[in-house]
């Protein structure tokens, strides 16, 4: 039975002071979308005498997915392709399923973000005069031609171009940070929840949120919000156990928040049910991609088989139509077949790549590439790098045992989960009527708009599209700002029980941590260490995670809800020491809604849409005919229902 519901009443801990900030347009997160937002907005701010402001729970220069640095640009569109060609690859990736006007709209705008991020000084591998590979450093100093200028870049892919990433976010973050000043930005301050209108509860109008370093709050009153808090990590029981555990591929810090918060102000939401599952380097979580498509690197299963090979008839036959070009998840598929049966683990044959590419490069470009092979992984995933110095190991002399790591939810890379947004203008490409609600990246929330791993059913922006698309939701919120210069907010919510709901963590902690001699252990509460230990259990034993092979069916998923709501229940109980535990405790408290809203869509989706990510046993095959369409949520926090709806997928591109 539950305990009954406890209010903080400030009898155990102290009310902090409280600062309002009015502004007309918040930038709620800091990493590459929000970065992407600020520059935008800045630029027409100025001019309109508009008051921009940012908010990020970690500090600009290092926060976000970015945070280490990364080795490659994985969008970026260039000369010699065509925004249509982005789009189908979009498109088969994810599935059948995606918004074109989204991805196309994007596809347009991505590569100004990448000329910018040279421009501010982000080296990017060049080919030079002679075609050799060159590092973006070198390129400078022999004055090659900036890519704006017709400049080559080094391709390691299609679509991707390597870069000496290792201060790829400060760069970014500096250029965000001079357009706005720094007395516009707030670091580390956690936003908990969204405020709206009292007489339009569909109207956006501030964020409240606490400092996670000194005993304050913050309420912030908007015409117009970005929420870009990056995707959900940690919401899944990772592989990675004990010392290990801190360790994810995505950054840990990305908490929900852009699902939870907006989720519970209405905001809907769209193919909730998707998930990543990368593919990684064991235990240090080193991505692939370049591995695979720049160093050429063949995967085997343990007995020297390659498995997309030995497998992909058996692919196309089980999912007909899907399979003609091999995605992110059917390749996934392929390594999970060979696993199931048996036959792991997975190899990826470092060694033999570079031993291939020595019979072709000079020695001096082998070195280099020697060098990247390590620079690749320091830069971005440092410790895939370590864990190779620690095991005493040389990847260019073994093979490195290869993954499929726990699920996250995200919109940015190869997923495809997030917020159902209005597209860029009327019918952009002949969509339909009902895609498109007054302002580029807008929520079905009045003024609330996102970007990056937010916007749902359009994936593969990577951190450039991530960038560009906080450019253009900021360009359409600033038009937002401009049509309602009129609207006289005020919020529904009454700010002190708001921040009497935050701090509860803290009342509910000094209030009950006596009754026994071990903080941990206590009747009256929960730490977040043990609502995320809980949650991650659940998740990963009846919503597809490791522990089942990413398998899963009705009576689990029922199951799973059924002990996620006690859980839910408990969290009204969550308890906190310091400031760093509140932040955790909310984080928990929003990796819960957006792990709620992940299974209730799989639920409602009968059928195994992305094999390789999850499996509906009960549904194993892809159904076109009732299931390409896009499944959309509402969830309403006052009777705890979420509504489900589909709309038909359109395609745009042909
Ligand atoms: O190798 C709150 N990504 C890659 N993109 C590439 O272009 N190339 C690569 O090489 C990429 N690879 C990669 C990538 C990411 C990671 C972690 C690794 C490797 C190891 C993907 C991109 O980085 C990603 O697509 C974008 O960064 C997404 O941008 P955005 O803006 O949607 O999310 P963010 O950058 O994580 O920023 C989130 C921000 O929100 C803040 N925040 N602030 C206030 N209140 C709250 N409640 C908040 N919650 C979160 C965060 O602090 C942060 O500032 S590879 O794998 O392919
Ligand atoms: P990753 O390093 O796995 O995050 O991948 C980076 C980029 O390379 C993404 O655009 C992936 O879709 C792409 N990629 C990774 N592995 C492969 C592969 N085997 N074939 C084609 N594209 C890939």
């Amino acid at each position: 039975m539950a305990l009954e519901r406890e209010f903080c009443k400030w009898s155990y801990c102290q009310k902090p002071p409280v600062e309002t900030i009015e502004t007309d347009f918040l930038i709620v997160g800091g990493g590459m979308a929000a970065c992407g937002a600020a520059v935008e907005a800045s630029a027409y701010a100025k001019q309109l005498g508009l008051k921009v402001t940012l908010v990020d729970k970690a500090a600009l220069d290092r926060s976000g997915a970015v945070a280490m640095g990364l080795s490659a640009i994985n969008t970026y569109v260039g000369p010699e392709n065509k925004v249509d060609d982005y789009v189908k690859y979009v498109r088969t990736d994810l599935m059948g399923i995606i918004r074109e006007d989204l991805v196309h709209s994007l596809g347009c705008h991505v590569d100004q973000s990448v000329y910018d991020f040279q421009e501010w000084g982000l080296p990017i591998w060049q080919k030079d005069r002679e075609g050799h590979t060159v590092d973006g450093q070198v390129a400078r100093d022999e004055g090659l031609p900036m890519l704006k200028d017709g400049g080559v870049p080094c391709r390691s892919g299609r679509w991707q171009i390597m870069i000496n990433g290792e201060s790829y976010k400060v760069i970014v973050a500096e250029a965000a940070k001079n357009a706005l000043g720094m007395e516009n930005i707030y670091e580390r301050v956690f936003i908990v929840k969204l405020l709206t209108d009292k007489n339009n509860p569909n109207r956006v109008c501030g964020a409240v949120g606490f400092s996670v370093r000194e005993q304050k709050c913050f309420v912030f009153k908007a015409k117009a919000i970005l929420i870009a808090c990056g995707g959900v990590v940690n919401v899944f029981r990772p592989r990675s156990v004990g010392e290990g555990q801190g360790r994810a591929w995505y950054p840990v810090w990305n908490a929900g928040s852009t699902y939870a918060m907006p989720a519970e102000i209405g905001a809907k939401m769209v193919l909730m049910e998707n998930r990543f599952v990368p593919a990684r380097f064991k235990d240090g979580y080193g991505p692939v991609g370049a591995w695979f498509l720049f160093f050429k690197a063949q995967a085997t299963n343990a007995y020297n088989e390659d498995y997309m090979t030995k497998n992909w008839e058996r692919v196309k036959q089980e999912y007909p139509g899907y399979a003609d070009s091999p995605g992110t998840c059917l390749r996934n598929h392929a390594a999970m077949i060979e696993m199931r049966e048996g036959r792991g683990p997975i190899l990826m044959h470092t060694d033999k790549a570079m031993q291939e590419l020595a019979k072709v490069l000079s020695k001096k470009e082998l070195k280099h590439l020697e060098a990247e092979a390590w620079e690749d992984f320091l830069d971005m995933s440092i410790s895939a790098a370590s864990l190779w110095a620690s095991m005493n190991m040389e990847p260019d002399k073994v093979p490195s045992e290869i993954i499929p790591s726990e699920p996250y939810l995200l919109g940015s890379h190869a997923g495809c989960a997030g917020l159902w947004v209005s597209g860029p203008s009327k019918n952009y490409l002949g969509a339909p009527d009902d895609w498109f609600w007054g302002y580029d990246r807008m929520t079905t929330v009045e003024g609330l708009f996102t970007a990056g791993d937010g916007v749902g059913a359009s994936g593969h922006k990577f951190s450039s599209g991530s960038h560009a698309e906080g450019r253009m939701a900021a360009k359409a919120a600033i038009a937002f700002i401009l049509d309602h210069k009129d609207d006289k907010l005020e919020p529904g919510q009454n700010i002190d029980e708001v921040i009497a709901e935050i701090y509860l963590p803290f009342e509910i902690y000094e209030k009950y941590k006596d009754y026994t001699t071990a903080p941990d252990i206590n009747p009256n509460y929960l730490r977040p260490k043990q609502i995320q230990t809980r949650l991650q259990k659940i998740m990963d034993e009846y919503v597809g995670g490791i522990a089942t092979m990413y398998m899963t069916n009705k009576p689990m998923l029922e199951e799973g809800l059924r002990r996620l709501t006690f859980l839910k229940e408990d969290a009204q109980r969550m308890a906190a020491a310091d400031l760093h535990e509140l932040m955790r405790a909310w984080e928990q408290y929003h990796r819960i809604l957006a792990g709620e809203a992940h299974l209730r869509h799989i639920l409602f989706r009968e059928e195994t849409r992305y094999p390789g990510y999850y499996y509906r046993a009960d549904f194993p095959k892809i159904d076109d005919d009732k299931w390409r369409v896009f499944t959309i949520s509402q969830y309403d926090p006052k009777t705890n229902e979420w509504k489900f709806e589909t709309k038909p997928y359109v395609q745009l591109v042909k």
